[in-house]
């Protein structure tokens, strides 16, 4: 599929208006993943000894800004190269602690519905179907990528 600089640039736009409000979004796309596969939540350190989704940690916030900006990354590769390319070093960290995490694969189209959401409420009005098919394909494209690490992982 070839991704234009019309979808890379629907990406970056989108995730400008996001990084304005790094602390809202995060635990917004947090909730959401939560709010969508509920079961999903023992999984993450962050809630080991609470009911409750905290409200300003460090590592939930880093962690959601790095989802984003690896979607984002990938993006920008897909319309340079035509693929995804994710460090050999980041890649097999991701797919080892997801895999250890148990993460399987309907988990990763929970997410992405997460962070679609995310971006519509984000931009509001400028959402629209080719944004959302650009952030669709890059976040499935990475996707991609880690779950082949995690598979050479198992
Ligand atoms: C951790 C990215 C998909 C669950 C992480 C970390 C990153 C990340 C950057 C932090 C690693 C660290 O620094 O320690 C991504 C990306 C994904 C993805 C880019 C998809 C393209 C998923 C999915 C799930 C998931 C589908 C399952 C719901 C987790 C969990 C952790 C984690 C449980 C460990 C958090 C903790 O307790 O510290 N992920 N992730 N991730 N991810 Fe993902
Ligand atoms: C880790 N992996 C995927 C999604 C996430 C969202 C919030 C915090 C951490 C995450």
């Amino acid at each position: 599929m070839v991704f234009s600089e019309k979808q890379e640039a629907l990406v970056k736009e989108s995730w400008e208006v996001m990084k304005q409000n790094i602390p809202e979004f995060s635990l917004r796309f947090f909730t959401l993943i939560l709010e969508i596969a509920p079961a999903a939540k023992s999984m993450f350190s962050f809630l080991k000894d609470t009911d409750e989704i905290p409200q300003s940690n460090p590592k939930l916030k880093s962690h959601a800004v790095k989802v984003f900006k690896m979607t984002c990354e990938s993006a920008i590769q897909l319309r340079e190269k035509g693929e995804v390319v994710v460090s050999e070093t980041t890649l097999k960290y991701l797919g080892s602690i997801h895999l250890q995490k148990g993460v399987i694969d309907p988990h990763f189209e929970v997410v992405k519905e997460a962070l679609l959401r995310i971006v519509r409420e984000a931009v509001g009005g400028k959402w629209n179907e080719e944004m959302k098919g650009a952030w669709g394909e890059a976040y499935d494209q990475l996707a991609m990528a880690i779950k082949a690490e995690m598979m050479k992982a198992h």
